[in-house]
């Protein structure tokens, strides 16, 4: 059974000093090196937006932050400006190990639909090419971790069970944007009513089956 490590937007301005500072984005990123090690492949996702991104409230000048407005009926939270292409912002923290990294997943590239999940846009519309690249390479098993546990890692594994993935979420190696108190454990509810399995990264290390 081939198993695939998905590590979830692991960026500058979703880290410590970003323009969308995830609490404690940091910390994940010792474990997502140290992970690595366990698995067959190894994807990385990296939100990439236009700078006049519909997502971004600085492009509805009558909006701010955290309201939500309805774009061609599906809902979108604005968000301060963040992951610009090729911005220092959207490059990969600085201290994540890549080298192993097998395929880029780009995701919100388009300007007039967000994409939370590293599969589908947030209208389930256009497909980003990761479940096709999945199956070519006869991946079974989804380790998912990464930021923000509330957002693109939740959506992105909702979507791979959908697509009927056995689903792992590496709990302690995920944060969340928290806009509500509460918004994080009922994301990991939400989740596992999904059949989403919630897992530690001590349980894969002690696990200790290493990648050949
Ligand atoms: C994300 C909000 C906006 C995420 C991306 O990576 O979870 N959240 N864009
Ligand atoms: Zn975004």
């Amino acid at each position: 059974m081939k198993k695939a490590l998905i590590m979830v937007d692991l960026q500058n301005d979703f880290c410590k000093g970003g323009s969308l500072a995830v609490p404690g984005g940091d910390e994940v990123i010792p474990l997502a090196n140290e992970l690595q090690a366990y698995f067959d492949l190894i994807i990385a996702t990296q939100d990439w937006h236009p700078h006049d991104h519909t997502s971004f409230a600085a492009n509805h000048p009558d909006k701010g932050v955290g309201d939500t407005i309805i774009i061609d009926g599906v809902p979108q939270i604005l968000w301060p400006s963040h992951c610009e292409q090729s911005s220092r912002g959207a490059e990969f923290h600085p201290g994540l190990e890549t080298r192993k990294v097998s395929k880029i997943f780009y995701k919100g590239v388009d300007k007039t639909i967000d994409s939370y999940s590293a599969f589908f846009d947030n209208a389930h519309q256009r497909s980003t090419g990761l479940d096709e690249y999945l199956r070519h390479e006869k991946i079974e098993d989804i380790y998912i971790m990464g930021l923000a546990t509330d957002y693109c890692v939740k959506y992105s594994a909702l979507d791979a069970r959908q697509l009927g993935f056995n689903v792992y979420l590496i709990e302690d190696a995920c944060r969340g944007v928290a806009l509500k108190p509460g918004d994080i454990a009922l994301s990991l509810e939400e989740m596992q009513a999904a059949g989403v399995r919630l897992v530690k990264s001590r349980d894969i290390i002690d696990a200790g089956t290493h990648a050949a």
